[in-house]
């Protein structure tokens, strides 16, 4: 998959893919990003993107030129090699993320298509650049960041996972947290014992029925604990249910 990323800060971005799991997806060529910097697409001395916003107060405001000049550019280049790429702006004021418009985004045409990933610096980006050119306008959560930088990253990082060859295990992605809105279970490894705290009986069991079935009850007891709204997206099968009771159970003991 490809993605492109309009940024001032393009040595912060490339870092997605030097390291890590995005790192070696980049390597064995499963994405490919290109970063395109709007000070590279300025004509004055002083290659100026900002200026004072309309209306006064603090700080600056992304000027509309360059950065009209870099999109068009970045999308001339992605689709001379795939088709229409989207372009979605990374903002606080955006729809919120989550692991279903991730598995969209990493199945459907997106990844087939590209993204155009557009990043704004300072107070944000001249509105009608968002007008003219943006696609789908996306958050990573009600916080407020430096820049748009961190959320295109988590956006290219959470796709990338779930793209086809990317992981070594098979289904270890379709394994994790949220595959149907469920957190994860908890996860031990040697040694067995460590500061007295021991792990699970069950686990050493060998019986593979059982250690589904603990998993299983321990992604719905801690979701119902720690973020019951996640479990009224899909309601529980009678059988999830009783597992919650089990756990509820086992958890006054
Ligand atoms: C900065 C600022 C400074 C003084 C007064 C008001 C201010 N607002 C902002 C601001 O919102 N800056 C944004 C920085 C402009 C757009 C890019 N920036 C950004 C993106 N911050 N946080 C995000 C972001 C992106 C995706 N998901 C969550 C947050």
């Amino acid at each position: 998959m490809r993605f492109d990323v309009i940024t001032l800060l393009p040595e912060l971005v490339e870092s997605v893919t030097q390291v890590g799991v995005t790192g070696r997806a980049a390597t064995r060529g499963l994405i490919e990003l290109h970063c395109w910097n709007p000070r590279d697409f300025t004509e004055d001395v002083h290659r100026t993107v900002d200026d004072r916003p309309y209306g006064g107060g603090p700080g600056m405001v992304m000027k509309a030129e360059s950065l009209l000049k870099t999109i068009r550019a970045a999308r001339k280049a992605s689709l001379a090699v795939n088709k229409t790429a989207k372009v979605i702006y990374l903002s606080p004021q955006g729809k919120q993320l989550d692991q279903s418009a991730v598995r969209k985004m990493s199945a459907g045409t997106d990844a087939e298509q590209g993204l155009i990933l557009l990043c704004g610096r300072y107070e944000g980006i001249d509105e009608r650049i968002i007008e003219l050119e943006v696609d789908e306008e996306w958050s990573i959560g009600d916080y407020v960041l430096s820049g748009g930088e961190l959320g295109a990253m988590v956006i290219i990082d959470a796709i990338t996972r779930l793209l086809p060859d990317v992981l070594g295990h098979k289904d270890s992605a379709e394994q994790d947290s949220f595959t149907d809105n469920l957190l994860d279970c908890e996860h031990f490894t040697r040694p067995e014992v460590v500061e007295d705290l021991q792990i699970p009986a069950v686990l050493k069991s060998g019986d593979h029925k059982a250690i589904a079935k603990w998993r299983r009850k321990q992604a719905i007891g801690r979701t119902y604990q720690r973020r019951p709204d996640l479990l009224l997206k899909n309601s529980l099968s009678s059988d999830d249910k009783t597992l919650l009771e089990e756990y509820l159970n086992e958890q006054d003991l």
